[in-house]
């Protein structure tokens, strides 16, 4: 009894026990603290907003290996045919095809290129300007012979034998260039970025952005698929200059260039930079036809390496 009322008597001990709790408050709170600043080091995005949503791309940018350095000799010359041609193409047997535009309209025409000859000649499309020609063959399917159009936005899929038009198909943006790689089409539009499509379809399937070195700035345009080996790559004119570009599509990366200058004698500077058609020869790895206003009529160039 006594003793209760000595603690309950004391002036000081309500005022100790409040003093106590206070700094046990303190205590918590300041461990409290430590806590949420060693959560927050360890999590840096905790408790803050959510990043704002990033825009999703197919894009893939392309990388720079290393870049071998061509230069190209004049090895032949086609008898026939002339230097406007677009879109150059490997056809069936020796037929060389290629887009033309004339005054009655845009078509195709195939050119034998051991006679020269202009083999078969269809003008179908006009009022539309024909540009990057492809040639689709699969295992167990006709052939296809896929052929843009500059502006019209429309792909003509035709008969690989006859070449007469079978279907149309749409497509977004401008058509320059177009080559199949044997699992693919692949089409330039006028800037860095390939197109790969459904060889079928036409579906787009994916787009690879061609950077990293001095071509950065320019424009791809008319295209030539080649192999080496197993590996699937692509030769691209950089438009106005007289320059090519090899992009492995596998490595997503630019592996060579090509000066076509030296095959050029007695063109102008301008002449030099008008490049309209490419198209591989079988069997011969680093020979190419070319079509241009550097030529009167397509020449087969060889490339060989610059030290
Ligand atoms: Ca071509």
């Amino acid at each position: 009894m006594l003793r209760r009322r000595r603690l309950t008597a004391s002036p000081f001990a309500g005022r100790k026990w409040g003093l106590a709790r206070i700094a046990a408050l303190i205590v918590a709170a300041a461990v409290l603290l430590i806590a949420c600043t060693c959560a927050e080091k360890a999590h840096p995005g905790r408790g803050l907003s959510p990043p704002a949503r990033t825009t999703s791309t197919n894009a893939a940018s392309s990388r720079v290996v290393k870049v071998e350095t061509f230069a190209a000799a004049v090895v032949g010359q086609l008898t026939g045919g002339d230097n406007k041609g677009m879109g150059l193409e490997n056809g069936e047997g020796a037929l060389l095809l290629e887009s033309t535009n004339t005054s009655q309209g845009g078509g195709i025409r195939g050119i034998d290129t051991t006679s020269g000859v202009e083999r078969i000649q269809l003008i179908d499309q006009p009022g539309r300007t024909m540009s990057g020609v492809a040639v689709s063959v699969r295992p167990g399917q006709p052939g296809i012979v896929w052929q843009l159009t500059l502006k019209g936005n429309v792909a003509i899929a035709r008969d690989l034998s006859t070449l007469v038009e079978q279907r149309q198909v749409s497509y977004r943006g401008e058509g320059w260039g177009l080559c199949d790689d044997g699992t693919q089409l692949v089409q330039s539009e006028g800037s860095m970025r390939l197109v790969l499509r459904d060889a079928d379809t036409f579906a787009e399937k994916e787009v690879i952005e061609v950077a990293g070195g001095w071509w950065s700035s320019r424009r791809l345009g008319e295209l030539e698929c080649v192999r080496d080996g197993e590996r699937r790559q692509v030769w691209a004119n950089l438009v106005d200059t007289s320059w090519l570009l090899r992009v492995d599509l596998e490595e997503r990366a630019v592996t060579a260039v090509a000066d076509l200058a030296p095959a050029m004698a007695g063109a102008t500077a301008a002449e030099r930079n008008l490049i309209s058609g490419i198209a591989s020869i079988s069997g011969a790895r680093n020979e190419l036809w070319l079509s241009g206003s550097g030529w009167r009529r397509p020449v087969k160039i060889r490339l060989a390496a610059r030290p």
